[in-house]
Order: structure tokens, then sequence, then C-alpha cells
């Protein structure tokens, strides 16, 4: 029978792009979208679409059973902005839903399962530069703790149970596709909507900020290649670490105003500068590298003109 796919949050920043590069694939009736609320982008709910709260195992379930579905993308989550300031929330909409899903893999109603982990997992004592993919891991966020919480026991599931689950730690992802939705990297997408409309932005995290950073692209990309490896060469079953960019968000207004030469920044630090510090600026993927293939394709120069032609064509 060919492979059936459930997206579940697929109206977020990743989910979205997710969903429209598998229906791509596999065709689009292959590929059922899901959120927790109706979409509003034709785009994708031009195929099938389900309202779904994953954190409601039984409908989780019944959606899985109605459709055959065999492989599952775990993408709703709750970020390390919105966390901070809902930590009870954060916790239980980013543990439940891992857990719905991991225990539908447990039950075998569903073969394959990709969940999304984070940078968030390092904290403040873990080497700050080419963090390794083993290290000290100290988060001091909920969204961190949730997420290093969240590797533990997807390892767990794969090696008590057998449950394929594979995942990746993704920098902050830039895109113009859909916004991003409260993460502390968001200020390196809302820099080019703000450069395009009013040619100065006030960014929330300060100028040598330095973080790991992918563009959107690169993340599907991966996303794919890690799904599609055969699962003997998935050998870490927590999480892998993957790098793209490192750039602060003074060198990012460098760039940017090569091509918007009049363009202003300030910058007025709020609470997400504290997330920003306690991450690493730079990633070392070598093991993701080694283990499956992965190669990123974007370096910052295409970054920013495929932002700057991106944001332009939504206006
Ligand atoms: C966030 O900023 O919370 C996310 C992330 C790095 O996981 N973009």
């Amino acid at each position: 029978m060919p492979s059936k796919i459930l997206i579940v949050g697929a109206c977020g920043q990743i989910g979205s792009e997710l969903t429209l590069a598998l229906r791509n694939i596999h065709g689009e009736h292959a590929v059922i979208a899901s959120d927790i609320k109706p979409s509003t982008s034709p785009e994708l709910a031009s195929g099938p679409f389900e309202i779904l709260d994953a954190t409601d195992y039984d409908s989780f379930k019944a959606v899985v059973t109605t459709h055959n579905i065999d492989t599952v993308y775990m993408m709703a989550a709750m970020l390390s902005g919105t966390a901070e300031k809902f930590p009870e929330k954060g916790w239980d909409l980013n543990m439940t839903s891992l857990f719905n899903v991991l225990n539908l893999g447990k039950e075998k109603l569903v073969t394959k399962i990709f969940w999304p982990s984070s940078i968030a997992v390092f904290g403040p004592t873990t080497p700050k530069t080419d963090a390794p993919q083993q290290t000290i891991m100290e988060p001091t966020t909920v969204y961190g703790i949730s997420k290093q919480a969240g590797e533990r026991w997807c390892a767990y599931y794969y090696k008590r149970y057998g449950v394929d689950v594979r995942s990746i730690r993704y920098p902050g992802l830039i895109s113009y596709k859909n916004p991003p939705g409260g993460g502390t990297t968001d200020y390196a997408i809302e820099i080019f909507h703000e450069a395009l409309k009013s040619v100065s932005y006030t960014s929330f995290l300060s100028k040598d900020a330095a973080l790991p950073m992918m563009y959107m692209d690169d993340a599907i990309q991966a996303t794919i290649a890690i799904m599609d490896a055969p699962a003997e060469s998935i050998k870490i079953r927590s999480s892998y670490n993957l790098a793209g960019l490192s750039f602060t968000p003074e060198e990012l207004y460098a760039e940017i105003k090569n091509y918007i030469p009049d363009f202003e920044i300030n910058y007025e630090p709020d609470f997400r500068q504290a997330i920003a510090d306690s991450w690493p600026d730079s990633i070392d993927d070598s093991e993701a590298k080694s283990d499956w293939g992965w190669k990123k394709d974007y370096d910052l120069e295409m970054t920013v003109k495929a932002m700057l032609a991106g944001v332009k064509s939504l206006e």
C-alpha cells in the first residue's frame, strides 16, 4: 500500500511548507494536513485537511485510523518566547502531543514518526561555538526543557518499543511564506518585512547576539532526507544537530543593507535576549552529515536574496 502521511500543525511556519513539499513528492491525496484551526491558505486547504487537537489522543487516533496513516510529522509546538509566558501550557502542549504520537507508534498504528527538537535543548553551560552532538545540556527555558525531555522520550520509545522516531534539532528557521510563532529567532524574519515596508527595524535582540539559523528550504530538505534514510543509518534516536548559518542581528542587517542602502536598525533587547544568551552561537552537525548525508545549500547571501524576493512577492 502506498505511504499515507499526516502532518500535525500543518498551518504553522514549518508544517505549511512541509505539507506542500510532501504533496509535490507523494501527491495531494497521500498527505493529510491537520491543525487545531482551519487553514486560511487556499493552497493547503485544496488537499485533504482535518481539524485536530494533538493533545487529544482519541481524536489523533481516529484521524490516523480513518486515513490509514503510516507516517506522522508531529510539528505542533509552543516556541521559546511564548512558552516563557505560559510555562505550564507550553509544557503540556509540547509533551502531551509527543506522547500521543509515540503511543500511536507503540500501538503499531503508525510506523514512522518525525518530531522536531531545537537548539533550545542547549543551555548556558554548553560550549558556545560548534556545540557538539553530545555535550552538557542544561536548558533554562520551558521550551528547551520540553525539547530535551522529549528527545529522551524518543530515544526511550525507540529502544524499549522499537518506535521508528527521527528528529532534528532545528536552528532558527528563516522563511517568508508563513509567519513564525513566538520564537526567539523571529527577529531574523521580521527584519525583512520591516526592511521592505518601513525601512527601519527595532530588533528585540542585541546587535551581537549570534545564533544558529537556517533558510527554510534547507530545513525542509533535511526533514525529508532524514525520513527517507534507511532506518539503520539513523544512529541517533534522540535528535540530530543541524547547522546552517550563524550570524548576529548586526551581520544580517549589514547584508540586507547591500540591497536597501537606507535601511536602519535600532536595538531594544527584551526578555528574549536572555534566551538567546543561553543558546550556542553555532552547531557541529558532522554526525548528520556522515549518518544520512545532510548538506546545506543556502549561505547568508543566498538567504537574504531569497527572503527579499519572497517578501516582495507577497505584496
Ligand atoms: C525559537 O526561537 O523558539 C525557535 C527555535 C530555535 O526552536 N525558532
